[in-house]
């Protein structure tokens, strides 16, 4: 185990061998105004914080020889993978599905749903599509990290108490020690960011660890 990481509830001993850096929905539907995000009422302007960090993770981990990992929430066109209960929810003029200035609201292959240009993908780094909040329902992520036999997952994205808590969970249960990039998420709700982040580093780190960018790129460098 050649890095530490200075984390909490306390540091973490890693091997970048089988750790994966996991970037959460960057996506413009969540990040610029016109998405889904701000169709839920939200002030999308919340999330740019998260950007600049995710960027300086992403440089550390690509030099590092990471695995990077991309996700994106979103579903098909025809909406066949979309529960009812997710459809219905939302003003009816701005919900799933519905058009809106980049594209139908939260439907693959719309502007909406690429990944921002400051984050985008780079050929061979994997984006899994996923229908949920969680990265791990109805996808192949599982796998992904199972071939490239990845241990520890640095999580970061948006948001902060939606889909990297979901996600961190669902890879908490899995058996992955995760650990969460404090200012390379973000959320709408502040409070919510903060109390996200309170409750994965809690009680001896029940799912996980809390750490940042800067300390990430000392561990990496
Ligand atoms: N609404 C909200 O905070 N988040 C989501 O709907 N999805 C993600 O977190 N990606």
């Amino acid at each position: 185990m050649p890095n530490l990481l200075d984390a909490q509830p306390s540091p973490l001993p890693f091997d970048a061998s089988s750790t994966a850096l996991l970037i959460i929905d960057m996506q413009r539907d969540f990040l610029e105004p016109g998405g889904f995000g701000e169709s839920l009422g939200n002030d999308v302007s919340l999330l740019a914080s998260a950007v600049p960090p995710t960027r300086a993770l992403l440089d550390v981990a690509r030099a590092s020889g990471l695995l990077v990992v991309h996700t994106r929430e979103g579903h098909r066109p025809d909406l066949s993978d979309a529960p009812p209960a997710k459809l219905e929810r939302g003003e009816p003029t701005a919900r799933i599905g519905q058009p809106g200035p980049m594209g139908r609201i939260l439907i693959r292959g719309e502007p909406g749903h690429d990944i921002i240009p400051a984050l985008a993908p780079q050929d061979g780094e994997p984006v899994i599509d996923k229908p949920g909040k969680g990265a791990f329902y109805a996808t192949d992520l599982a796998d992904v990290l199972a071939a490239r036999g990845i241990a520890t997952l640095l999580v970061c994205g948006v948001t902060t108490e939606v889909c990297v808590h979901t996600t961190v969970r669902e890879a908490n249960d899995r058996g992955y020690r995760c650990v969460v990039v404090a200012d390379a998420c973000a959320s709408y709700i502040p409070e919510f960011h903060a109390a996200g982040l309170a409750m994965i580093k809690a009680q001896g780190g029940i799912f996980g660890w809390v750490s940042d960018s800067d300390s990430v790129i000392a561990a990496l460098g």
